[in-house]
């Protein structure tokens, strides 16, 4: 199955970077955007993941769900399309299979580089093949991943606070813009903290099995992330230093009543 579900990801990458006739639209609000290509390779992984695994349903970004069931694939065919928007060539594709609610497999892949992040739950995580850790830096010599909330700005000042406290703690900061690469990047032990506060399940599902199958740490505040509803994300290459983010976190957004 893995091999199969590669094998899709890179087609979905083709069809990705294809941008003839691309046009873009706004979803909701002026920042959430949706393109024609997110369109087309949502439509693609509709039609093969269900393939793959006889029985299994279909929730992406999109065009929401297609059948009913325990096997669920969660897509988001494009994550950073506001990357993608723009041409920055930071955008990828994330698969995750789930069954009675856990992640089994996960793929996230980065047509641009080329970089094929896969994982399978109690079988460690990989890059173009080759297995993957995170990283073994202390707090303070971390690289700290995150976002200020674009979509839903009201979140924002909370989120600059966060960052305002965690930059002390670690080395710098580094915004991508597509979640799903980013807890790739920290499975990989090239960045080693993360945190968003609005995350949806097709932006965080592969990532979250690739980063634990790589030996990191993540969840919401007092426990797993949600698959059923929008929320904060946390991830870290540590128990320690995702402890001390979460903390932080808890304050702020206690305080905000959240
Ligand atoms: C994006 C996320 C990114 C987040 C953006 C957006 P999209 O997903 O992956 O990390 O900061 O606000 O949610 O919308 O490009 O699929």
């Amino acid at each position: 199955m893995m091999g199969g579900l590669t094998e899709a990801a890179r087609e979905a990458g083709r069809i990705m970077m294809d941008r003839d006739g691309l046009m873009i639209s706004t979803k909701g609000t002026r920042e959430n955007l949706a393109t024609t290509a997110d369109l087309k390779v949502e439509r693609f992984l509709r039609a093969r993941l269900p393939e793959l695994v006889p029985g299994s349903s279909f929730v992406g970004e999109e065009d929401g769900r297609s059948g009913e069931g325990d096997l669920v694939w969660i897509v988001d065919p494009i994550d950073g399309t506001a990357n993608y928007a723009r041409d920055l060539k930071v955008s990828t594709v994330s698969i995750a299979l789930r069954m009675n609610g856990e992640t089994v497999a996960g793929v996230v892949y980065q047509p641009y580089t080329d970089e094929m992040f896969c994982a399978r739950k109690g079988q460690g995580a990989s890059l173009n093949g080759r297995a993957i850790h995170v990283s073994n830096r202390p707090l303070a010599n971390s690289m700290f991943c995150t976002s200020w909330s674009a979509y839903k700005k009201e979140r924002s000042p909370m989120c600059f606070r966060i960052s305002e406290r965690v930059l002390p703690l670690c080395e710098d900061i580094r915004r991508f813009g597509t979640a799903a690469y980013e807890l790739s990047l920290l499975a990989e032990g090239r960045i080693d903290i993360f945190f968003e506060a609005t995350l949806q399940p097709w932006d965080i599902a592969a990532g979250a099995l690739i980063v634990r199958e790589a030996g990191g740490v993540c969840g919401s505040l007092d426990g797993p992330e949600s698959y059923d509803a929008e929320g904060p994300m946390i991830a870290a290459n540590s128990r320690e230093s995702f402890g001390a983010i979460r903390d932080i976190v808890e304050e702020e957004m206690g305080r905000e009543g959240l």
